[in-house]
């Protein structure tokens, strides 16, 4: 059974997302749009009422396999939103909202089972040098190979052999850029600092529209702590943390979905990535207030 007071392995989420898709067939669909490179299901479920006019949003989590909060935090929004969708309100009614929580999950179970703090993914590297796993957030198609990624294998940022080399991002780029829904924010989630971050992040530079963002991650912020108590900083990628190319936020962005955020979540140090269970379920319901207030913007 799925609860928020302790981190899941990948077969309960999975057995989760099925359940629901099974127990509320009207909104709930789940589509495998790939597999990892162990062979394992990328997982999406669909949330909506088919309304034809409903916006779409895409929200992941799990991209970096020890940020356990994240998966946990999207796991949350998906029981939130399908127990309670009859009686959600119109701006969760009004949007056909996706969730991959775990993208990457061959990382993840590594990370339950051999190494806690493992980053990447688990495709070896075929060179002389034999060193595992791409850092999946350097590998998406937009500036890939710019500055904070690595060409080295062993290297906890490396960015893989090309854009898009491995098979969790060419799941999302398949997915998101085939996908007859015209997706108008993405929000992926990972920890931990506290930060909600527009792009760009693969150099210090600023899209047209990054007002809009800032307005609408300022918003986002204060409804979190008003929800949880929880201070969350606002600002672009690249200005508030450093540069990285080849980020899913990025590459979001660059395909014209134009509320794109990447959010760091709790905490700022003190655990980590080794989040006490205590704090899945804090964390996951401000942020739930946040998530309220971007749906409430795409209606606008
Ligand atoms: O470095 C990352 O991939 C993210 N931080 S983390 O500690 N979760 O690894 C930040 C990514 C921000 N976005 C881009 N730089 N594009
Ligand atoms: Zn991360």
């Amino acid at each position: 059974r799925m609860t928020w007071k302790q981190y899941h392995r990948l077969e309960d989420i999975h057995g989760f997302l099925d359940y629901l898709a099974k127990t509320y067939p009207s909104i709930a669909t789940v589509t495998t749009i790939g597999k990892s490179h162990e062979g394992r299901d990328l997982k999406v479920i669909r949330l909506s009422d088919g309304k034809p006019t409903n916006k779409a949003v895409f929200i992941d989590g799990g991209i970096h396999a020890r940020e356990w909060i994240s998966p946990a935090t999207v796991t949350y929004f998906i029981n939130q939103f399908a127990e309670n969708f009859d009686v959600e309100s119109d701006d969760i009614k009004n949007i056909d909202w996706y969730f991959l929580p775990v993208v990457n999950p061959d990382g993840y179970e590594y990370t339950h089972t051999v190494d806690r703090l493992w980053r990447k993914n688990r495709k070896p590297y075929l060179g002389t040098r034999q060193c595992t796993g791409t850092d999946l957030n350097r590998n998406f198609g937009y500036r890939w190979g710019g500055k904070g990624s690595s060409s080295y294998p062993c290297s906890e940022i490396f960015r893989g052999t090309r854009a898009f080399s491995e098979p969790e991002t060419q799941a999302i780029n398949n997915f998101v850029t085939k996908s007859a829904k015209n997706f108008t924010a993405y929000i992926t989630y990972h920890s931990y600092g506290q930060y909600l971050l527009y792009p760009w992040g693969y150099d210090n530079a600023l899209p047209p529209d990054y007002k809009d963002l800032d307005a609408l991650g300022k918003s986002m912020a204060e409804a979190i702590s008003q929800a949880g108590g929880s201070k969350y900083q606002v600002g672009s990628s690249s200005g508030l943390l450093y540069p990285a190319a080849g980020g899913s936020d990025d590459w979001a962005k660059s395909q014209g979905i134009k509320y794109t955020f990447t959010i760091e979540l709790n905490d700022t140090g003190r655990y980590g990535f080794v989040l006490p269970t205590t704090h899945i379920e804090p964390v996951a319901r401000e942020n739930l207030a946040g998530l309220r207030v971007l749906a409430n913007q795409l209606k606008k």
